[in-house]
């Protein structure tokens, strides 16, 4: 299997949709409004990740592209739950990809405590042999998930998936923890908000002004 190949095309969906979803932020920022998107980071799947995740679904090798739709992945990071809602209207409007499947592990959390929402979308990439359109992978989730599936997804790669009972426990506490920080955040939301509008005000008159 020639991987920089295969790969090659997916880097570049990542480079341009990191190019892409952090220009709505920039967008937001010549604005009023506060940007929903806090930040945004992308990666192509690591090939011993794939091989992994091939060899768990029992996926032939050339069946890669079309059943690991994760090979593209993006993540897009929010300070409240309810910009979760407006990021994921934002990318329904957009003409440059097509949503082929959601999966809503906010509403629906996953056992192991794990919030998040899933948008898989075919993106097209130019090529030299021509457009490719490809299945990406977009995670939108709150600064609070961010932290608790960033420890918990390290914990999982240190015990290979086995993680103890007693940490599994707490791992699902420290969840329930993310969930009631996101929902108190919610209620002072407004007042987050006018301190961030002041504070950046200041920060772009400079140091000492
Ligand atoms: P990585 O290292 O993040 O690339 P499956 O892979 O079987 O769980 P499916 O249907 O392929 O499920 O896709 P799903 O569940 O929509 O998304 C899989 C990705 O979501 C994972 O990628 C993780 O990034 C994230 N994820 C899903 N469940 C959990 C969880 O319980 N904890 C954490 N920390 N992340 C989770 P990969 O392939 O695991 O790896």
């Amino acid at each position: 299997m020639d991987w920089e190949t295969l790969l090659a095309p997916y880097k570049q969906a990542v480079d341009e949709l990191k190019v892409k979803f952090r220009g709505i932020r920039e967008q937001y920022q010549k604005t009023i409004k506060q940007s929903p998107i806090e930040f945004v980071t992308g990666r192509v799947k690591p090939i011993n990740s794939i091989l992994n995740k091939a060899w768990q679904k029992n996926i032939p090798l050339d069946k890669i592209e079309e059943e690991v739709q994760d090979l593209a992945g993006l993540r897009i990071m929010c300070q409240f739950t309810d910009d979760i809602k407006k990021v994921i209207d934002m990318l329904r409007n957009r003409k440059d990809f097509e949503i082929v499947e959601e999966r809503d592990y906010i509403t629906n959390k996953k056992p192991s405590g794990y919030r998040s929402y899933h948008l898989v979308i075919r993106y097209p990439v130019q090529t030299l042999d021509g457009e490719k359109p490809l299945l990406v992978e977009v995670q939108i989730r709150t600064l609070a998930m961010n932290f608790w599936a960033t420890i918990e997804h390290s914990l999982n790669y240190k015990y290979q998936g086995q993680i103890p009972k007693d940490i599994q426990l707490r791992l699902q506490r420290a969840a329930e923890a993310a969930g009631r920080l996101d929902e108190e955040m919610a209620e002072i939301r407004g007042e987050v908000q006018e301190a961030q509008i002041v504070f950046s005000e200041r920060t772009d008159d400079g140091p000492g002004s």
